[in-house]
């Protein structure tokens, strides 16, 4: 098994489940998990430059210019320059994968193709607990108790942007904006795409992508 140190990305629309698996890539392979979304929040909640530069745009669910989050994300980095990492939300526009391929050589890019009429049903069914980015589903992975964060105990609240309007508005620029990532991640052999409508199929094939690159922290699978 290779000793090199494992640099994935997960890319897929809005709700296709990419924070869903990375949580579950984390606890199998010891891989840190690291959102674009669930560090723009941080840094809108802590009131930083980014957060007030990325504000108007989360607010709307629109994608935040690619300077603001190429700089976080290129930071975010460079702080686990010596760990194992796999990008959830980046790069998501053709002029953040080039910024990130100045960086890194990635090893698995990983595609999720889900129909729309599923993320549209999977996100206004969706809850989350802010302060650690933990995802719920009501139908898919409940919380033990209704609105409270199985870890904490904390309130768990629904996004603005989940609503089915914004929903089909940022899948539309989703595929704009990935078509040229997924071709350029496509032309270096490192693209795997999965299709279907639950995880939970998917899964199996992600965990044995990523056990032929990197030894598993536990013996078996794991959801
Ligand atoms: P985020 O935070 O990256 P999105 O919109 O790309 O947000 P999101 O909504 O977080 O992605 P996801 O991570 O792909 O979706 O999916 P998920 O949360 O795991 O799963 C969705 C729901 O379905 C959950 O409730 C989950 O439990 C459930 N689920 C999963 N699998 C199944 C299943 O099999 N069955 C069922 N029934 N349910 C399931 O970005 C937020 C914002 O930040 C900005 C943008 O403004 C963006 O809108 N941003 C960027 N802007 C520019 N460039 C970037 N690189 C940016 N990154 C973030
Ligand atoms: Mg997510």
């Amino acid at each position: 098994m290779a000793s090199k140190l494992l640099r994935a990305v997960i890319l897929g629309p809005p709700g296709s489940g990419k924070g869903t698996v990375c949580q579950r890539i984390a606890q199998n392979f010891g891989l840190q998990h690291l959102s674009s979304g669930h560090f723009l929040r941080e840094n809108l909640k802590a009131n930083t430059e980014v957060g007030e530069m990325a504000r108007q745009y989360l607010e709307k669910g629109l994608l935040v210019p690619d300077h603001v989050i190429t700089r976080l994300m290129v930071s975010e980095l460079e702080l686990r320059s010596g760990q194992h990492w796999l990008l959830d939300g980046f790069p998501r526009t053709i002029v953040q994968a080039e910024a990130l391929d100045k960086i890194c050589d990635l090893d698995l890019v990983i595609s999720l193709n889900i129909p729309f009429e599923t993320l549209k049903d999977r996100l206004s069914r969706r809850w989350i607990h802010p302060p650690s980015g933990r995802v719920y589903n009501l139908d898919f992975n409940p919380p033990h108790v209704h609105g409270i964060d199985d870890i904490t105990g904390e309130p768990l609240v629904q996004q603005e942007d989940d609503k089915p309007e914004a929903v089909a508005a940022k899948l539309r620029r989703y595929k704009d904006a990935a078509k040229p990532v997924i071709e350029l991640y496509k032309s270096r052999g490192v693209l795997h795409q999965f299709s279907g409508t639950e995880t939970n199929k998917i899964w199996p094939y992600v965990y044995t992508l990523f056990s032929n690159k990197i030894t598993p922290i536990q013996s078996k699978e794991a959801y």
